[in-house]
């Protein structure tokens, strides 16, 4: 331990502990707009300046010594921080207003905070064009304040590295390898760079008005379909606390927005879990194709595609829910309901960009529809609820439209990593062991472990042996541990995002200075739990609307209809 003083209150630290992470330990605040906890520990931005006797220096990379005497607030180090901040703003596309970023952006909050009320030094902006040939994502840089979070994250956290460094000094900027558009290059659309973005330089590509063009068109039926991590995340946009359950006030405003359905994605995972504990029971029985892999997050199908084409074939061939439930919308309901299917318009709300470029994908259609037509954020929700006036605090709560928004808790976990697992060994157990288990709850495969492994005795003797990761750094090691023998698995859960969809890349950014105190990963995940829990029906098989929807449409899990429109297969 080290022990040291910050204006003037002692503090003793561990060893290696930086002078801003110190100063946090004791409540003082002192601003950064490159340091991220977890994530980016650079010295590049200069605004976290401390004063340690004559000198200032970053305390994100000065580490706390013993003895060291600190001061973050003298009059010296708020004029420094002033500069650095007028500086960064005379160089950045202030087009605060029309910013989606507007309100949250962590550099126009430190400009308030710090009093600045012009812009003194009229810099000169590299110009730079706007990247929007990507399905999921939007750069501009000439937003951008070379913070380096969005590097750190890509190449550090997901070990993707599309985006570096290119050009030096004045010329210095993020950039893909040859400078190639996002989309042609290898980023997998996961989004953790919007996520730890401090201003409007990334952002997901609006859907919006899409949807207001086929809401407003009186020949197409709209329907809607929310995610599991989006009724944990919404709330936040509208100042309401964070991971708080908000299930049936979305509801009410998805009907107040206009669509004319409102179905949940749960109902289709719980479908999945129908059709890929099927395909897990085969494939364990047989003994071929393991480990059998989760094939639901677009960010990890692709970047085995890119990274491990060879396992492609691990890959479970069930669509993703929000896929399958738009497919069964397309035939079974359009037919049930005398709608031709063209006129049938599905958007999917998601807690994900990733999901954008899924919905584009020539495998997920059916004779020639695409499953899915426009895939919208939780943030865009948020944007268009608050468009339309809509008091969303006050809305009374409603219930999803039956027979497709019927679900059960195991649906409702997908949303957490280690969820898919979860749901899924519920109903494989149960269903070998032909009886109702009372004990459901797989406390080996929660928590945000990066790595997590759990065996499971199945009734038939078998032994199951399951792993789940999340965040494709995780996921890179646990491929890399199968490809080297040392490893072997019958199931395998990937989430491209830390913590999984709760903390997928659209869902809403918490402001930065909560984001010290409260995990959003965590209290989220919290919050699906806590739906699970209160729900009566908490296993897919015994979900009725999943019954009654092989009974009389689909026949079998896996069979012939189930393989037509709810299975694919991955070929890049
Ligand atoms: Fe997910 Fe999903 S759980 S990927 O994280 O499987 O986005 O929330 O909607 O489709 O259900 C995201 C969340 C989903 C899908 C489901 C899966
Ligand atoms: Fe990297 Fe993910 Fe951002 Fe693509 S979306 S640049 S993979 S962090």
């Amino acid at each position: 331990m080290v022990s040291l003083t910050i204006d003037g209150i002692k503090v003793e630290v561990e060893k290696g502990t930086t002078v801003l992470e110190a100063a946090k330990k004791i409540g003082i605040k002192i601003p950064s707009l490159c340091y991220l906890k977890d994530i980016n520990k650079p010295s590049s931005c200069r605004v976290c300046v401390v004063e340690v006797g004559p000198r200032l220096l970053a305390s994100c990379s000065l580490e706390a010594t013993e003895g060291m005497d600190v001061k973050t607030n003298t009059r010296k180090v708020r004029e420094a921080r002033k500069t650095v901040i007028q500086l960064t703003l005379s160089n950045h596309k202030r087009e605060c207003l029309s910013c989606g970023r507007n309100i949250n952006c962590e550099l126009q909050t430190l400009a308030e905070e710090y009093n600045i009320r012009d812009v003194e030094y009229e810099g000169e902006i590299a110009a730079s064009a706007i990247d929007d040939l990507s399905a999921s994502i939007v750069r501009d840089n000439e937003k951008c304040i070379a913070c380096g979070r969005c590097i750190s994250v890509c190449s550090n956290i997901q070990t993707v590295s599309a985006i570096g460094w290119s050009g030096r000094g004045f010329e210095t900027r993020v950039s893909t390898p040859y400078e190639r558009p996002l989309g042609e290059s290898n980023c997998v659309n996961c989004g953790q760079c919007i996520m730890v973005c401090p201003v409007g330089a990334l952002h997901e590509k609006e859907n919006i008005q899409d949807v207001w063009n086929a809401i407003d068109d009186e020949n197409k039926v709209v329907i809607v379909q929310t995610a599991p991590a989006v009724r944990v995340g919404l709330g936040e946009e509208f100042d309401l606390g964070v991971g708080e359950r908000v299930t049936g006030k979305m509801v009410s405003a998805l009907r107040r927005l206009g669509f004319d359905n409102v179905f949940d994605t749960d109902f289709a995972a719980d479908l999945t879990i129908m059709e890929e504990g099927t395909e897990l029971l085969t494939r364990v029985s047989k003994g071929e194709k393991l480990p059998l892999m989760t094939s639901c997050c677009p960010g990890w199908v692709k970047f085995i595609e890119h990274n491990y084409p060879e396992m492609l074939d691990h890959l479970s061939t069930c669509k993703s829910p929000h896929q399958m439930l738009g497919a069964v919308i397309k035939s079974h309901y359009a037919n049930v309901m005398g709608i031709d299917p063209k006129n049938i318009y599905v958007v999917s709300i998601m807690p994900c960009v990733a999901k954008k470029f899924e919905g584009e994908r020539e495998e997920l259609s059916n004779e020639g529809l695409q499953d899915i037509d426009a895939v919208l954020t939780t943030r865009e929700l948020a944007q268009m609820i608050k468009e339309m006036g809509i008091n969303f605090a006050k809305l009374e709560e409603e219930e999803f439209d039956h027979p497709l928004g019927e679900s059960t808790g195991a649906g409702v976990i997908f949303g957490a990593t280690g969820g898919v697992a979860e749901a899924a060994l519920r109903t494989v157990y149960e269903v070998l062991a032909e009886k109702d288990l009372e004990q459901i709850e797989y406390e080996a495969v929660r928590g945000l472990e990066g790595v997590k492994e759990a065996s499971l005795e199945l009734p038939n003797g078998q032994t199951l042996n399951a792993v789940i990761a999340h965040g494709l750094g995780n996921a890179r090691k646990v491929l890399d541990s199968i490809k080297s023998g040392e490893k072997s698995y019958d199931f395998i859960e990937i989430m491209a995002c830390p913590g999984g969809c709760v903390n997928g890349g659209g869902q809403p950014i918490i402001k930065a200075h909560l984001r010290d105190d409260v995990d959003a990963k965590v209290v989220r995940a919290k919050g699906l739990y806590s739906e699970d829990k209160a729900l009566p029906i908490r296993k897919s098989h015994k979900n009725p609307s999943i019954q009654k929807l092989y009974k009389d449409f689909l026949g079998e899990p896996n069979g012939h209809l189930a393989h037509e429109l709810l299975h694919t297969h991955y070929v890049k």
